[in-house]
């Protein structure tokens, strides 16, 4: 780490570790404006999260875990006010409002600047500034995506160390004029000269604002991932989306699985589910079906760009997980477990046992006696979660021990399907594919899941998600859907991957699940890739093309097979049902709603006879 001086800031003295004019002069800019009382360049090295981890332990952020059983790991419990994204502080200040668009707050962007300025006067007094320069996907690449963010907060420096390639090496790639997204991020809690500081210093005022012209992204009040970790949903999604629209790629909230058959043959497949619906699960896959493998290359985000050969590749721009803690354990994902294992994890609003290990809900082995994630003393008749619902692990990828070869190659890797999906207790079956692209927009455009704690909000309502994008897009839905059209019309279709539509999480009378999911997705995974072969049974249905389960390989399947049926049945009364819902949320895209979509939601009544 490069304690810098800023000319102007701190006295006399030039030692920034940079000639980037436009980065510097920004960088003063928002120091002038914050206050804090020093600026440092992070350059990411070992000596740097040495000196920023011991940091956080004295702080009180930071709890040092048992480092026999999770080496240099480390438990924060935040503010039990900000535990998740927080989607009505999340505002999108495109310069008409027409073009943010019926799902995102818009204010004006002068107003927001104004109004944020306000906030940002002195918050950061007290407080370290770092200037974390970094970039999002392979560092190879020919165009690479850098951001800079500048934060108050050791925890998103530390946190941004492992999700996102970052420091010196990226300050090189800047060089002297390469553009980057700025990232302004501060948790909005200034110190008086002799004030103590809290654990986790937030502030009850919270914005998450985005500038899609300017590519810029100011955030304040909050330390939570994906409201302070800027590169993540803030860059890759919603500055991406917009970017992508300009330049004609797809930045989506997408997993990327690598399968490979029994004779060895390679299929890429993207996947999109609403946060907190098995993403990352699915991303590290253990197939139950013998001879079938399964690599991962991302759980969370996919930038998918056109090759020379007209297929779409996919890259993942992070370069670690950030995933759900509760029901992660040996039995549903033992890839994640051993990810998590290997160390250098920073876990967020989990439990801490007495020895220091740590522990969430669903996790093997539960204990007498444990710390809750509020820092209380916890039993299993407590009556009570020990973990927040909402609680993460943060870990390099790195460590992933199915991790793809090819997961840091700057090409990317050429899709052959894409997976949209939904959590969804009644109607939705267990997988069913589009009649071709325009067709698979629609069944994106119009996916729908059940809420997770993910963020604020009634658990459990079901709500539309269109490509898993809702709370993520960074301009007018109707544009997006658009985009996801023309992307098929400028493309040969015969290259373009094809389009399913998956629920994992349909349920019995009884309320039971219908199909056991995890591993056994594999199942249905290896149907994707007899669809893709041209192979594979399914009955042309209204919705699209669905299995049955003689067209699945069910060998050696624990599951009832009355079960099976009923989670392919597509009831036609079900989904005329689901017509008046889906009219809904299309009124409410709007008059841009594209013309495709709404020639497949007629073209679907149609078939339905409704
Ligand atoms: O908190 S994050 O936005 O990073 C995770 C998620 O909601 O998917
Ligand atoms: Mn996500």
């Amino acid at each position: 780490m490069t304690a810098a001086t800023i000319p102007g800031l701190n006295g006399t003295g030039d030692t920034v570790p940079t000639k980037h004019a436009e980065l510097l002069a920004w960088v003063r800019e928002v120091a002038e404006l914050t206050q804090p009382d020093r600026v440092v360049f992070a350059d990411g090295s070992d000596d740097e999260w040495e000196r920023l981890t011991t940091q956080l332990v004295a702080a009180g952020t930071f709890i040092r875990l048992n480092d026999n059983n999770l080496p240099n790991s480390f438990l924060a419990q935040s503010d039990p006010s900000d535990v998740a994204r927080v989607e009505s502080r999340t505002f999108i200040c495109s310069d008409r409002e027409e073009d943010a668009g019926p799902t995102n707050n818009w204010m004006a962007p002068d107003e927001m600047r104004d109004l944020m300025s306000g906030l940002y006067r002195g918050c950061m007094r007290g407080r370290t500034m770092y200037v974390v320069p970094f970039c999002m996907g392979p560092l190879g690449s020919d165009d690479p995506k850098l951001g800079v963010e500048l934060t108050d907060s050791e925890y998103v420096v530390a946190s941004m160390r492992v999700m996102t390639r970052m420091g010196s090496k990226v300050l090189e790639i800047l060089g002297e004029d390469r553009p980057f997204v700025k990232a302004l991020h501060s948790v909005g809690a200034p110190l008086e000269p002799g004030q103590d500081d809290v654990p986790w210093p937030c502030n009850d005022t919270k914005y998450i604002t985005h500038f899609p012209e300017s590519r810029e992204i100011w955030s304040f009040g909050s330390g939570y991932g994906g409201n302070a970790l800027l590169g993540k949903k803030c860059y890759a999604l919603r500055i991406a989306s917009a970017m992508a629209h300009d330049e004609g790629w797809l930045a989506e909230h997408m997993l990327i699985l690598k399968l490979i058959s029994p004779e060895d043959k390679v299929y890429y497949i993207a996947a999109a589910f609403p946060s907190a619906c098995g993403k990352t699960n699915l991303a590290m896959i253990h197939p139950t079906i013998p001879g079938w493998r399964a690599e991962t290359l991302g759980d969370d985000i996919a930038w998918m760009r056109f090759g020379e050969d007209g297929r779409l590749y996919a890259v993942n721009p992070e370069f670690g997980f950030f995933g759900v803690a509760p029901g992660t354990n040996w039995s549903s994902n033992p890839t994640a477990m051993k990810t998590i294992a290997a160390g250098n994890t920073v876990f967020t609003n989990v439990a801490m046992t007495d020895n220091g290990d740590v522990w969430w809900e669903d996790l093997e082995n539960m204990p007498d006696h444990l710390t809750d994630w509020l820092g209380d003393d916890w039993t299993p008749d407590s009556g009570r979660k020990a973990a927040h619902p909402n609680s993460r692990y943060c870990t390099p990828m790195s460590q992933c021990p199915t991790l793809a070869p090819e997961w840091d190659d700057p090409k990317g890797v050429p899709i052959s399907a894409i997976l949209f999906g939904g959590r969804r207790k009644n109607t939705v079956p267990l997988v069913n594919q589009s009649f071709n692209w325009q067709h698979g927009a629609f069944m994106g455009a119009t996916m729908s899941s059940e809420q997770t704690a993910a963020a604020e909000g009634q658990v459990g309502s079901v709500r539309r998600d269109p490509m898993a994008m809702l709370p993520f897009l960074g301009y007018h839905v109707g544009d997006y859907l658009q985009h996801w059209i023309d992307v098929g019309k400028n493309a040969d279709e015969d290259k373009l991957p094809k389009i399913f539509y998956v629920n994992w999480f349909r349920r019995g009378e009884d309320k039971r699940f219908l199909w056991p999911g995890f591993g056994e997705n594999s199942r249905v995974l290896k149907w994707v890739v007899e669809r893709i072969e041209g192979k594979g049974g399914a009955q042309e249905t209204p919705i699209g093309y669905v299995p049955t389960a003689q067209d699945l390989d069910l060998e050696g399947l624990d599951a009832n097979r009355n079960d099976v049926d009923e989670s392919l049945a597509v009831n036609v009364e079900d989904w005329q049902a689901e017509i008046p819902m889906i009219d809904e949320w299309l009124d409410f895209v709007g008059d841009k709603l594209p013309s495709g979509i709404r020639d497949e939601f007629e073209a679907l009544k149609d078939r339905l006879n409704t």
